[in-house]
Parts: structure tokens; C-alpha cells; sequence
């Protein structure tokens, strides 16, 4: 090994100074530009590249300490990962953000106007991506020995425009501005094969594809936060060909692999190929196999290079497959082992069955993936025949227990025999992995007693489960920065960013009317900066006095978007009917994006800003409502809107919604949330008490018992007046006056599946009390500081600490280990 002396590789501390100098050098030496002509854009890779140096002492260190003291490690593989952007965030993880700040002025450019011009990561959707890349920052902070993969997809998620009220979608071109934060890894690159045939020379089975691509590397760095540890988040792209097999090569076959160039790239090309067709679907099936045949090889690589025995690997490594997505690296592994490898079967999936762990994110049976028999066949014959085998291997267990009929193993068959055959992906997860969670007490326990319940028969003891959390560093310390002062000052200390469970120290405080105003400012200074924001893109003034209620998310029938509008509605309704009350002024904040075939979530896009246009335009409510939609949400946008919420809206039908991450964030920031006894809503009840949190509506076992007994919507219509209006104008084109129609299908989609009939009366009490709190501040604001000391435990630095206990069974890096690096 080469030995280095200290000073080659370590960056002194760096100050005001030393920063500005690097930035300088950086755009002059790597962007090749020069300072007079620098626009924004290149001051931030500049300083990013600047920024890069510092994490990448620490990720070097921390790399070389994994070796030297053999760490058991940990795979994270996702097929989203929704960063956010990378600059600031890595500024507070590494304690430089005021040097930074200091650089930039002595440069005489504006900090903000160049942050700003950081693009987000695209690698993500919703939830499950974003928890994610909170675990990411909460493996690296802990100093867990972690490793993401991924897909580095040339376009991400698209941008959002709202053209007349409509979502259109415009590609994400996230990477064209250049990614300082990624390092290349030209080393890393493996060969990932499709298609051809199965073949067998006695007992032996090999698999000669007919395609092969090749996966190379790039990896983003994660820091924790202290600045001491930062891991690799590896992502993949694709590449067409083999970059090693030269000779294969010949000129025709360079032609026509040339041509087959760009169909090869669409494999890390987009997020969620359009899975309406077969074409789209086959292009997914491919992502998710392309992810982990190249992570799981890198992982064996990995392994290899660092003991002697791949025997050794179920001691060694942990698998995580963050939800379905990534199933298909069980079968891989148990590929390599066996055929390349030369492992006995039973051996390989002992081995297996030690290192796949698996998390379920939606109980929604649209989102439980299947693949049908004949495409996973075609594409990937190896792994089906694996499949098939796991299958037998499992089902013949269970009948040798003799305690179940043959309807059982039809239910619990890898295989759906169904009309069409289609391999059950989460049944995979679930006979492969030593561990199976939830992420919300409730969901978790539902998962065991609906589409897990009869695996929850056989194997009682893999499920468990994890409750989700957020990192404080990113949803505090970097996006509510006015919060994050506050705290600092009345914590007397800046350890609960370490150890969120310390913001309990503020219930001593809730009742002191100067602790209470100091809040009152905090919150003032996000809102008014959100509203600077929505006048400046949108040019629609808001009243930051007002009570901002605020849902961002995924658009989806299940969160009901759609509910809220219909309460909004009302409210316009009795304004309008009794302009003389005293009414509390709000404004109703939306952003979310909906999946492009997504017929209902557009519609209901439309709906919100159909309705926007006459409530903000109708001179009769002065200004009481104002309806603001803004587009292209977006984890930056979170950290804008987030910080400004008086209410969080979690409004989801009871059951339906795993757990939520937004509802922590808002907590977490001082809103105060209006929600059902739904995913983690739960838990922050709990933690937070009745008196600080408005819950309505009916409960699972309510929700449950109306489904049984047939619900029926119209009853809901026929006893409430006030509903039947809404429902009336919303049908009948008040809102869409150039369309009557346009919205006929939308209040009772699927006879009203959701049940927003059922729970809207509740919804609008619960509402009517918020309003009733709001006016009384002290109160109000006590009950947002409660909310804030109460949230210690939806830190992701929790989650994650489970997971490593329990799940995979990890230790951290000690500080003694960090020290000694192997140098
Ligand atoms: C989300 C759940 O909807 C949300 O409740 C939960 O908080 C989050 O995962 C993290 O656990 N699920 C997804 O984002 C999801 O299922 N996405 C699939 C469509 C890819």
C-alpha cells in the first residue's frame, strides 16, 4: 500500500481565506474560466468543487478505516434517491457554512443567488426516495459502514409547468450544468446481460445472454454531519456495449452496435419509463435488473478485495432492498454464487436468506410489483428458472409442516397462477429476507394482517417494525435556519442536531410568553420569505399574517388533494353567505407533482387551480382565501414551504398512507397538523397529545367496516347540506365555467373509493378548530413549540439506529477506528 505522509492528504482547516483562494483556483484551473466572465452557474461549481475537497478527506478516511478494521457493511439499494441539493447541506455537515459565507463576501457574489442555481437531483418520486436520502445522511452521520446504490438517470423525475391550470412535463436536465459532487469511477464498471437462453450440460446450468450493456459508476458523496465521516452513494449508468470485449467489435458488428447505441443508454435515461405499454414495462423490468446486477457484482468485488473467502460474505455484508425494486438482487446473487461462484445451492441461499432484508412502503395493491412470467423469462431466463427453484424449495417447506391446505400455497406462491403467470415480488422479498418492516407502527401492523398475513403465519418473527424519521440537519439546519437559531439559543447548545431527543428540553419553556414571541418571529421570517417567493414566480401576493395551510406531496386520490379542495370550497361557500363573521384569513398552499399517466392526479391539479382562479379573483373574499399552487415540487421547494406551514395537511384515508415523512418535517418546523389516525400521524398524536394535533375522521377499523357493509356516498350527500353544494358546484362546472363538465367524475371517483364523503363533515370541525386556536396566539403558538420539543424521536438518526440493531445487526465506525486510519 502506498504510504503517504499526513499533509499530502489532509486539507488544513480551511478559513475565509483559504476558501475564497480555492474557489478562485477551482474556476480558473478545473472550469477554465475566468473571474471576470463568471456568471453564477460557475461560481457554484466553483465553490462546490471547493466543498468537495473538504468531504472528500473525510470519505477517503472513512473508506480506508472500513478496511483496516474488516467492518461489516451495509448495501443500501433503491431505485430513487431524492437528495436534494448538495452544496449547503454538505457546507453544514462539514461546520464550514460561515466560512463559506465569509468567501463569498469577500468575493463580493452573492452566497444565495449562487446556491441557488443548484440543481436538485432528479433520482426521485416521493416518500420512499427522500426517506432515502435521509438515511444516507443519518448511515454517514452515525458512522455506520454504508454504501448506496443506484441509478444515475440522465433525466430524473420531469419538471412540473402549470400551463392553463395543467401539469405538463418538461424533461429534468439536471446533469447539463455539470455535477461537481460526483466523482467519476471509470474503474467501475461491469458488464450486465439480458435476453438469450438457459442452457444445461447435465445437472450444470449457464445462461448465454443475447445482450450485454455495461454499468459504470459515479459516486455522489454523502457527509455526516461533523464533518468526520462521508460515504460513497454509488450510482450506475448505462452504457451500450461491452467496453472490454474489443475484439467482439468487428466493423459490422460496430455498426449495428452503434445503433443499438441509444435504445441500450435508455436504461439510466429516464425515471419511471411510462409503464402503460409493454415497451415501457420491459424498460423498467430492465432499470431495476441493470441497478443490482451491477451493485450486487461491485458488492462481491468488494468483498473479495477485502478478505480472502467469498464464504465469508453473509458475515460480512448486509443487503437492503428498499421495497420491491430492487428484488431481483436476490436471484442475482444466488446467480453468482451458484454459476459463478461454484456455491452449492442450498449454501448460496442460506447465505442469502442472512443478507437480504427488505422494507415495505404501501399496502396500495396498484404499487405491489408483479412481473409476468413470460417478459421476466425472456429478459432474464436465469433468474426465473432461480425463481421457480426458490419457489419449489419454499412451497415443499411449507407442506412439510402439513398444516396447511393447498389454497394456502397457492396464496403464499412466489408465482401467481393466476390468469396471467406473474412472479410476486414482494413474496420474493419476504421468503429471501431475515427481516421485513414497515415504516409506521400502524402500517406495520396492518401489513401482517393484510397482504403479509399469511407469511406473518409462518415466519411471526421476521416482521418488525421501523418508524420512519427525517434528518434535522437538512430540515432544520440547512432549510430553517431562523429555527435553528432559536434552538441553539434556548437549547444552549448546538447537540440537537446529533440528538434531536434534546429539543424535549423546550417543553419547559412552551408556557413563557417571550420564548413564545421569539417563535412567533421564526415563523414570521419563513413566511414572509415564502411569500416573497410565491409573488416573485408566480405573481400572486399573500398575506404572510394569514394562517398558511399547506399540503405538498405526491398528488394521488388516497392523500386527498381533493378533500381539502372541497373543504377550501365550503369555506368560500359560508364566506360568501356570512361575510360579516369574523373570519380567520388563510392561504391554501399546494404543490405536488402527479405521475404522467395519472389521469385522476392531473385532474384533481386542474381542480386545485380551477378553483384557485375564482376564489383569489372573486373581490367578495377579500382576500380571506387565497389558493396558491406552485409548481414543480421538489425537495428544495420543501425546504422553502416547509419552514412557513401553520398547518401541515395529512389528511389521507385511514390505511392508507404507510407513514409520511412531510408530516415530521412540518411537526418538526412548528406547524401544527390536521390529520387522520393514519401512518405516522399515529405516533406524533402520541408524542405530541390530543390537545396539539387536530385528528378527525374515521379510523382503519371504521374505514374497514363501511367497505364490508357497502359504503355509500350518497347517504353522506343526502345529510349534509353543505357537502351536497360543493359536490354540486364542483360537478356541474362553477369552477369550470368554459367545461360544466369537466369535473363531473371527480368528487366521487370510483364511487368515492377514498371516502372523502364519509369524513368530510369531520374534516371541516376539525378545520373550524384550527381557525378557533389560531386566534388565540399564545395558545397557538404553545402548541407549535410542543409539537417542535416532541419530535426527538422522528429523527432519521433513530430509524437508523434500529436498523442497525435489529435489521442488520452493524456497528459504527469508533472514534478510536476513525483515528486510525490505515494509513
Ligand atoms: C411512501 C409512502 O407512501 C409514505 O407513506 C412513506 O412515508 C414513504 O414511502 C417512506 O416510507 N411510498 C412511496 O413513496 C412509494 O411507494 N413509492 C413507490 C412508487 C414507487
Amino acid at each position: 500500500m502506498v504510504k503517504l505522509p499526513e499533509y499530502e492528504y489532509r486539507v488544513p482547516k480551511p478559513d475565509a481565506e483559504l476558501v475564497r483562494k480555492s474557489i478562485v483556483y477551482k474556476l480558473i484551473f478545473i472550469l477554465g474560466v475566468d473571474p471576470r466572465d463568471a456568471r453564477p452557474e460557475d461560481w457554484l461549481n466553483a465553490a462546490m468543487f471547493a466543498a468537495r475537497d473538504l468531504v472528500t478527506e473525510s470519505f477517503l478516511q472513512t473508506r480506508r478505516s472500513h478496511i483496516e478494521h474488516q467492518k461489516r457493511m451495509v448495501y443500501y439499494l433503491s431505485m430513487e434517491f431524492l437528495l436534494g441539493r448538495a452544496f449547503t447541506n454538505s457546507l453544514i455537515n462539514e461546520g464550514v457554512y460561515d466560512v463559506f459565507i465569509e468567501a463569498f463576501r469577500q468575493l463580493g457574489i452573492d452566497f444565495d443567488e449562487v446556491s441557488e442555481k443548484e440543481e436538485d437531483p432528479g433520482l426521485g418520486n416521493g416518500g420512499l426516495g427522500r426517506l432515502a436520502a435521509c438515511f444516507l445522511d443519518s448511515l454517514a452521520t452515525l458512522r455506520i459502514p454504508a454504501m448506496g446504490y443506484g441509478i444515475r438517470y440522465q433525466y430524473g423525475m420531469f419538471k412540473q409547468e402549470i400551463v392553463d391550470g395543467q401539469q405538463v412535463e418538461k424533461p429534468d436536465l439536471w446533469l447539463d450544468k455539470g455535477m461537481a459532487w460526483q466523482f467519476a469511477r471509470p474503474n467501475k464498471h461491469y458488464p450486465v446481460a439480458f435476453g438469450g437462453q438457459l442452457r444445461s450440460i447435465g445437472p450444470i446450468k449457464y445462461w448465454k445472454p443475447s445482450e450485454k450493456i455495461t454499468a459504470l459508476g459515479y459516486d455522489e458523496i454523502i457527509p455526516g454531519y461533523g464533518g468526520d465521516v462521508a460515504n460513497p452513494l454509488r450510482l450506475w449508468t448505462a452504457h451500450a456495449g461491452s467496453l472490454f470485449d474489443l475484439a467482439d467489435f468487428n466493423k459490422g458488428d460496430y455498426f449495428s452496435a452503434m445503433r443499438n447505441q441509444t435504445s441500450d443508454e435508455n436504461i439510466s435515461r429516464v425515471l419511471y419509463p411510462n409503464d402503460s405499454t409493454e415497451s415501457g414495462r420491459e424498460l423498467r423490468l430492465k432499470q431495476e435488473y441493470f441497478l443490482v446486477s451491477a451493485s450486487v457484482q461491485d458488492i462481491i468485488a468488494r468483498h473479495k478485495c477485502r478478505f480472502d473467502s467469498i464464504e465469508t460474505l453473509a458475515d460480512e455484508v448486509a443487503i437492503h432492498l428498499n421495497d420491491t425494486h430492487p428484488v431481483l438482487a436476490i436471484p442475482e446473487l444466488m446467480r453468482i454464487l451458484i454459476d459463478e461462484e461454484g456455491i452449492a445451492w442450498q449454501d448460496a441461499w442460506a447465505m442469502c436468506c442472512k443478507i437480504f432484508s427488505y422494507t415495505n412502503h404501501t399496502l396500495m395493491s396498484e404499487a405491489l410489483e408483479s412481473w409476468s412470467v413470460d417478459l421476466m423469462g425472456r429478459l432474464l431466463p436465469r433468474h426465473l428458472d432461480l425463481i421457480f427453484e426458490i419457489n419449489e424449495y419454499f412451497l415443499d417447506s411449507v407442506r412439510e409442516l402439513g398444516e396447511y391446505d393447498e389454497e394456502f400455497i397457492r396464496r403464499v406462491s412466489i408465482i401467481d397462477e393466476g390468469y396471467e403467470r406473474r412472479v410476486r415480488m414482494a413474496w420474493l422479498a419476504v421468503v429471501a429476507s431475515h427481516k421485513v418492516n414497515g415504516v409506521a407502527k400502524i402500517h406495520s401492523d396492518l401489513m401482517t394482517t393484510s397482504i403479509f398475513a399469511d407469511f406473518a403465519e409462518l415466519f411471526p418473527e421476521r416482521f418488525t417494525n421501523v418508524t420512519n424519521g427525517v434528518t434535522p440537519r437538512r430540515w432544520i439546519a440547512v432549510a430553517n435556519r431562523p429555527l435553528a437559531g432559536f434552538l441553539d439559543k434556548h437549547l444552549g447548545t448546538p447537540q440537537w442536531r446529533l440528538h434531536l431527543e434534546k429539543l424535549a428540553e423546550l417543553n419547559d419553556l412552551v408556557d413563557d410568553p417571550k420564548v413564545q414571541a421569539e417563535f412567533a418571529e421564526v415563523k414570521n421570517a419563513n413566511k414572509r420569505r415564502l411569500a416573497d417567493y410565491i409573488e416573485r414566480e408566480l405573481g400572486i401576493k399573500v398575506n404572510p399574517e394569514a394562517l398558511f395551510d399547506v399540503q405538498i406531496k405526491r398528488i394521488h386520490e388516497y392523500k386527498r388533494q381533493a378533500m381539502n379542495v372541497m373543504h377550501i370550497i365550503d369555506r368560500y361557500n359560508r364566506i360568501l353567505a356570512h361575510p360579516e363573521k369574523d373570519w380567520q384569513p388563510r392561504v391554501f398552499i399546494f404543490a405536488g407533482k402527479a405521475a404522467s399517466a395519472y389521469y385522476m392526479a392531473k385532474k384533481i391539479i386542474r381542480l386545485i387551480n380551477d378553483v384557485a382562479a375564482v376564489i383569489n379573483n372573486d373581490k367578495r373574499i377579500h382576500d380571506l382565501i387565497k389558493v396558491v399552487f406552485i409548481p414543480n415540487y421538489s425537495v428544495s421547494l420543501a425546504q422553502i414551504i416547509t419552514p412557513a406551514a401553520d398547518l401541515s395537511e395529512q389528511i389521507s384515508l385511514a390505511g392508507t398512507e404507510a407513514s409520511g415523512t412531510g408530516n415530521m418535517k412540518f411537526a418538526l418546523g412548528g406547524a401544527l397538523t390536521i390529520g387522520t389516525l393514519d401512518g405516522a400521524n399515529v405516533e406524533i398524536r402520541e408524542k405530541v397529545g390530543d390537545d396539539n394535533i387536530f385528528i378527525f375522521g374515521n379510523t382503519v377499523e371504521q374505514v374497514e367496516a363501511l367497505r364490508r357493509e357497502g359504503y355509500d356516498p350518497i347517504s353522506y350527500l343526502e345529510a349534509d347540506r353543505d357537502l351536497r353544494q360543493v359536490v354540486k358546484q364542483v360537478t356541474t362546472g362553477v369552477f369550470s365555467p368554459d367545461e360544466p363538465g369537466r369535473y363531473s367524475d371527480v368528487a366521487q371517483a370510483h364511487g368515492d373509493y377514498y371516502q372523502l364523503m364519509a369524513d368530510f363533515r369531520s374534516y371541516v370541525e376539525a378545520q373550524n378548530k384550527a381557525d378557533e386556536y389560531y386566534r388565540d396566539t399564545a395558545k397557538w403558538r404553545r402548541a407549535a413549540l410542543i409539537n417542535i420539543a416532541n419530535m426527538g424521536y422522528f429523527s432519521s438518526d433513530r430509524s437508523i439506529q434500529q436498523y442497525a440493531d435489529k435489521i442488520w445487526h452493524i456497528k459504527p465506525l469508533s472514534e478510536t477506528e476513525l483515528a486510525q486510519n490505515g494509513n
